[in-house]
């Protein structure tokens, strides 16, 4: 073994060297790390999938404290404390609800899940201080505010520039408003969202028919032509940015379904007429529990295969996709990788926390660089965009500065301008660009 002491007498000065040139590294490292956080946390971005509503809707979009405390996550949570027959809950009011949650998940037990610490996050963002924990207090303070101002807070403190609304023709509160019209803000986007077209034709088709559009239960060729024509007037109607429909884990295509079907003659076509994307969010298992209501749907594995044949069949068409299982992650990263007409987004509910966050997007950085988006808040409630945003930066920028830092020790420093660039690509440039006609 070489004696230490017959080591060559440059070793100190090499040592010396490296200890300098790590002494470099490390701030180099540090003033990269600071970069990168600044530029995630001050980069505005795109929120490409949530179920707010610009404020003509009215009470369609749910803010303020109780809906904050009301959110279906945290009914599955309090759920599991509670002893009270379900139907015992819903009869309460929302404030009953909203008490029942502070008390059981916030005071008996401390808040520490992902939605519970979001309440929170918001509350300390507002500047109120939520080791008070008195809600009389927190509901004074918000019964000051108007919705419209609101509005404005809640997206400069989200540093949310443009919130994709998810619009359904089918909901009968949210179609007359779009029937009468209204005067849009430019801030909120929309998005054509069909699931009852495509998963429940038979009780669909005689709305359809209801409408003036003159669809029969079977697909004829008259038909599908009707659904287009249905389509068409919607998407102009909103001013679609692309169409989505949110499919079970049990969803294969082709498979001769109804559903395949009408995504075949009539969504596809549209979309391909239009310019737009459309948008698969795969692996829902809906009502598991149809006590919990909005929150007893649960997740299951997809057969990822039916979205490999879509792009591969038809490759005319724009996809974007995000699944709902961890256990499908990295497929979905690989099929981005073979189909360049296919975009994938978000780290949707289930898979919305810190570890499943961080995790996916690690995968999606080293197996897609940044042809991706790795994040949608699907915020229902207007005040999440507060937490969910402020939270996922977080993730986002420890992977991209361990990324960048993996970059900077081959020698390749990004510089100012190009982390900038990259960081608008992943919050919402890439996804803007894909949707593009
Ligand atoms: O279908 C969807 O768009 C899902 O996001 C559901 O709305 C789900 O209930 C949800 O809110 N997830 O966050
Ligand atoms: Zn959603």
């Amino acid at each position: 073994m070489l004696d230490r002491r017959d080591a060559c007498p440059t070793t100190q000065e090499h040592c010396f060297h490296l200890t300098k040139a790590s002494a470099r590294g490390f701030t180099l490292g540090r003033m990269l790390a600071k970069q990168i956080e600044q530029m995630v946390e001050a980069t505005p971005v795109i929120d490409v999938h949530t179920h707010l509503y610009d404020r003509a809707f009215g009470d369609l979009l749910l803010w303020g404290i109780d809906d904050l405390l009301t959110y279906h996550y945290l009914v599955a949570e309090v759920f599991r404390y509670l002893e009270v027959p379900s139907k015992k809950f819903w009869s309460l009011t929302k404030a009953e609800q909203a008490d029942l949650i502070w008390k059981t998940l916030f005071i008996e037990h401390s808040p520490v899940s992902e939605a519970c610490r979001g309440v929170l996050t918001t509350l300390q963002a507002h500047g109120l201080d939520p080791k008070q924990r008195d809600l009389a207090s927190i509901r004074k303070w918000f019964a000051n505010w108007k919705v419209d101002d609101y509005i404005t807070r809640c997206m400069e403190l989200g540093r949310v520039k443009t919130i994709c609304m998810t619009n359904s023709p089918f909901d009968d509160l949210e179609r007359p408003v779009w029937e009468r019209g209204f005067q849009r803000d430019d801030r909120f986007a929309a998005a054509l969202r069909i699931d009852p077209l495509l998963l429940d034709w038979a009780n669909t088709a005689p709305r359809l028919k209801e409408w003036r559009y003159a669809v029969s239960s079977d697909l004829s060729a008259a038909t599908v032509s009707a659904v287009r024509t249905f389509l068409a007037d919607w998407t102009k109607r909103i001013k679609a940015n692309y169409l989505m429909v949110s499919l079970p884990a049990s969803f294969t295509f082709p498979d001769g379904s109804v559903t395949g079907q009408l995504i075949e003659k009539a969504v596809l076509p549209h979309c391909q007429e239009f310019g737009l994307p459309f948008a698969l969010m795969i692996g829902v298992k809906r009502a598991l529990n149809p006590e919990l209501r909005l929150a007893g749907d649960g997740s299951g594995l997809s057969d990822l295969q039916a979205l490999s044949n879509l792009c591969a069949q038809f490759p005319e068409n724009k996809f974007l996709a995000t699944v709902l299982a961890r256990e499908n992650q990295h497929e979905l990263c690989v099929l981005a990788r073979k189909f360049r007409n296919l975009h994938i987004f978000g780290c949707w509910w289930f898979t919305n926390i810190p570890y499943v966050v961080e995790e996916m997007t690690r995968m999606r950085v080293e197996l897609l660089g940044l042809s991706f988006t790795p994040q949608h808040s699907d915020a229902r409630v207007l005040d999440q965009i507060v937490y969910k945003w402020p939270h996922s930066r977080r993730v986002v920028s420890k992977v991209l500065v361990e990324k960048y830092s993996d970059l900077a020790r081959t020698g390749w420093e990004p510089t100012q301008s190009e982390i900038e660039r990259d960081v608008k690509e992943l919050l919402g440039g890439g996804f803007e660009r894909f949707c593009q006609k």
